[in-house]
C-alpha cells in the first residue's frame, strides 16, 4: 500500500461562503487523514509558481487575482490513492459540468466571471503533490 500526500486549497469563493468546514469532512469521511493545515492569504510569488504550467494563457491574469482576492484553506491531505481519490471527491474542474455528488457538482456554479470559481483545488499527479506542497509548505 502506497501512501500518498496531496495539496488541497479551498480557494477564496469557498472560503468565503463558509464550505471550509464542509470540504475538510468530506475529506475525512472519505478516510484521508489532515496533515498540515492553514488559513492564509497567498502571495502572488506563490500562485504563479503554483500555476505556472498555465502562464500566457487567457485565465492566468484572472485566476492570480481571484486566488489572490481572500482567505485560502490550504491542506495536507494523506491516504492510499488520495491524489487521484481527492480529484473525483472535487469533481470536473468546470462547476456546470460536475457531477452531483462532488464538490463542485454540489456547491459550484458558473457565475460568469472570467475565472472558474470552482471552490477547491486537489493536486492532480503525485508529482504535482510533492511539488505543490513544496510550493505552499516549503518548512514541511
Ligand atoms: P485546480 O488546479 O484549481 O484544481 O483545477 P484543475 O486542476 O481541475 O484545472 P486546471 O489545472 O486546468 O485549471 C486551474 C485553474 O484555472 C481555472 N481555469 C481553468 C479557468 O478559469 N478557466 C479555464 O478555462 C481553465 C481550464 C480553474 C482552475
Amino acid at each position: 500500500m502506497t501512501i500518498e500526500r496531496s495539496l488541497v486549497l479551498v480557494k477564496p469563493d469557498g472560503f468565503q461562503r463558509g464550505l471550509t468546514g464542509e470540504v475538510l469532512r468530506r475529506v475525512e469521511a472519505k478516510g484521508y487523514t489532515l496533515s498540515v493545515l492553514a488559513i492564509l492569504t497567498p502571495t502572488r510569488e506563490v500562485l504563479a509558481q503554483h500555476y505556472a504550467e498555465h502562464e500566457g494563457k487567457p485565465f492566468y491574469e484572472p485566476l492570480l487575482e481571484f486566488m489572490s482576492s481572500g482567505l485560502v484553506t490550504a491542506a495536507v491531505i494523506e491516504g492510499h490513492d488520495c491524489v487521484k481519490g481527492f480529484r473525483a471527491l472535487a469533481g470536473a474542474t468546470n462547476p456546470t459540468d460536475a457531477a452531483p455528488g462532488t464538490i463542485r457538482g454540489d456547491f459550484g456554479r458558473d457565475w460568469g466571471t472570467a475565472v472558474q470559481q470552482n471552490i477547491v483545488h486537489g493536486s492532480d499527479s503525485v508529482e504535482s503533490a510533492t511539488r505543490e506542497i513544496g510550493i505552499w509548505f516549503p518548512q514541511s
